[in-house]
């Protein structure tokens, strides 16, 4: 499963003399006292901009092209760009950043003009962002590359052109090219230097032929809170939406993660056209760690996190002929649209941790797989709709009651068992949506980290523990496993005396809370749920009788204070309360 990636053709010769002719500059500037320029910005406007010496460093005379700017940059420098659809400068790409920053000077920005939204359209290039250089950082572009006009029949044709003269060495790349765009892709350049301190996020890649984001032989890269859809349909070379290949040590550190991918939307990336080097269907993961384990093995860690990736052709997230590779929380929902690989796993792989995440598999396709591991530890996921081949012994097999799946809403309703049961180890301290994790008892399991501060809410522990306290009629409160709201467990009190339970939180912030409860009873008055605040009530609501009713208040609270929820009924010989779905958020 490991795919190619085409490099540009070039001549060995004038590598070579560039390589010389760098080597001669890097001496000569090297003889210099080291001397930081203050940090300049530039502005790139492709309707008003013109490419001029004189331009460029203001937003009324801006430049016209990334490249134009990209070419001027010093460490620290910022290239902002303006609205505007931006095209291929040659075959090659829309621009080629080649120049780096450092650590004294900083990273040299390629950001989207605050509040514009510029557009790149790389018809019939190999990228649209190549990345040959170290400490930098590319944020805020939409990439839409040109599947809307390209058919199956035009990435097949150069499929079968690629396999029929590839062999003489007559590959025509300029025909074969216009169905293999990417989108970012980080890489060396003709120096071999390793590029590294790499950040590409905020970004929107969607419809390039070709992959998505990828990073091939370097290190430090940061790949976060972007969105990848609809790539790789028709590309030969079998990429995906987020790829990691045979990345490169820049450093001895094996401790820190240095490579990361982070809290991005990734999803229907899938390859339609067969993979050149097989001759047969790969790839168009959502994201695969690809041969760090390649000769000269690769010693740092990687981190793929918060990510939600569903609906793709391959895999949601898999680690490839890779080690030390941790998989947390993430979400990943009915991939293998076009192959049988499965949701999440690791394959041929050592020193992978596939923690917390949430696994839907598509029906009738593998949730995971188990092919020549080691030191692979699975453990705190949920499954559905698919047995794993290698489980864990806190994973579960649960409905993880998504918001909304169809419409990508992978948010976790109150009631779903991976609320408040993911394990400690390895966690990120934010999710998806950058909230804070843990919220309630435990941290959650996926992507997302329910905000409720309630303590195993919908009581799907099966149990009364995860913060609930009986406060009266202790032996007159259990758990059911049956008519609850949602979910399988609720709370029920038989009132042969007064009862009441409660749980009490400490408010994260200063704010309004929204108190909500369901509650069913078949007493007329005085089933009340209510809230305390500093331990004076501050608000409370009568249950009526007749189904479950939904209670809802709000709370005003400060930092730090102690909100106690809390459910009482009188006592009521014939009488029963159930009670579900507590949230305080
Ligand atoms: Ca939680
Ligand atoms: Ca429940």
């Amino acid at each position: 499963m490991v795919h190619g990636f085409k490099r540009s053709k070039r001549s060995l010769v004038i590598s070579l003399i560039v390589s010389l002719l760098m080597a001669a500059w890097v001496m000569l500037i090297s003889a210099k006292p080291a001397h930081a320029a203050t940090p300049k910005t530039y502005y790139v406007n492709i309707t008003t901009g013109q490419d001029r010496s004189d331009y460029g460093l203001s937003t009324s005379t801006p430049f016209k092209n990334i490249q134009y700017a990209a070419d001027l940059t010093n460490p620290g420098d910022t290239v902002y760009v303006m609205n505007g659809t931006y095209y291929k400068t040659n075959d090659q790409d829309v621009f080629h950043v080649t120049r780096s920053g450092d650590t004294t000077g900083g990273y040299i920005n390629y950001l989207a003009y605050p509040g514009h939204h510029p557009k790149l359209n790389a018809i019939d290039a190999w990228n649209h962002i190549v990345v040959s250089a170290s400490y930098i950082k590319i944020d805020g572009f939409e990439i839409e590359g040109d599947n809307a006009n390209l058919t199956l029949a035009d990435g097949e044709a150069r499929y079968n052109h690629y396999v029929q003269n590839k062999p003489t060495n007559t590959i025509d790349w300029n025909y074969v090219r216009k169905t293999q765009t990417n989108g970012i892709s980080i890489k060396p350049g003709v120096d071999l230097t390793t590029p590294h301190d790499i950040r590409i996020s905020n970004n929107i890649v969607h419809d390039v032929p070709g992959g998505g984001i990828s990073a091939e032989k370097s290190d430090y890269v940061t790949v976060e809170n972007n969105t990848v859809y609809n790539n790789s349909w028709y590309t030969l070379y079998a990429t995906s939406g987020i790829s990691f290949l045979t990345p490169k040590d820049a450093d001895s550190n094996t401790t820190l993660y240095k490579n990361v991918i982070r809290n991005n939307r990734v999803y229907n990336n899938k390859t339609l056209v067969k993979w050149e080097k097989t001759q047969d269907y790969s790839d168009g993961n959502g994201i695969i760690i690809d041969s760090t384990l390649k000769a000269p093995a690769y010693t740092g860690k990687t981190l793929v996190t918060n990510n939600l990736s569903y609906l793709n052709g391959g895999s949601g997230i898999h680690s490839y002929h890779s080690s030390n590779v941790d998989i947390i929380n993430n979400t990943s929902y009915q991939n293998s649209s076009q192959l049988n690989y499965g949701e999440i796993f690791a394959q041929s792989s050592d020193q992978v941790n596939i923690l917390n995440n949430i696994l839907v598999a598509r029906t009738g396709k593998n949730i995971n797989t188990n092919y020549s591991n080691t030191n692979v530890t699975t453990n705190y996921n949920v499954y559905d709709n698919g047995n794993p081949v290698v489980s864990g012994p806190n994973d579960i097999w649960s409905d993880p009651l998504f918001v909304n799946a169809a419409s990508g809403d992978f948010h976790l309703s109150i009631g779903s068992k991976a609320i408040d049961t993911g394990g400690a180890s390895l966690t990120p301290t934010n999710d998806f949506d950058y909230n804070p994790r843990p919220r309630g008892a435990a941290p959650d399991r996926g992507a997302y980290e329910s905000q409720n501060l309630i303590g195993n809410p919908s009581f799907e522990w099966g149990s009364l523990s995860g913060g609930w306290t009986k406060e009266q009629n202790s032996a007159g409160i259990a758990i059911q496993n049956t008519g609850s709201y949602s979910g399988t467990y609720k709370a029920a009190f038989n009132t042969t005396a007064a009862t009441k339970l409660s749980q009490t939180v400490t408010t994260p912030s200063t704010k309004t809370y929204t108190v909500t409860a369901y509650v069913v009873t078949n007493i007329a008055s005085n089933v009340i749920v209510g809230a305390d605040v500093a331990g004076v009530n501050q608000a409370q609501q009568v249950v009526a009788t007749g189904g479950y009713k939904k209670i809802t208040f709000t709370v005003n609270a400060t930092a730090g204070q102690l909100i106690k929820v809390w459910i009482s009924a009188p006592l009521s010989a014939s009488g029963w309360v159930g009670i579900d779905d507590v949230s305080v958020q």
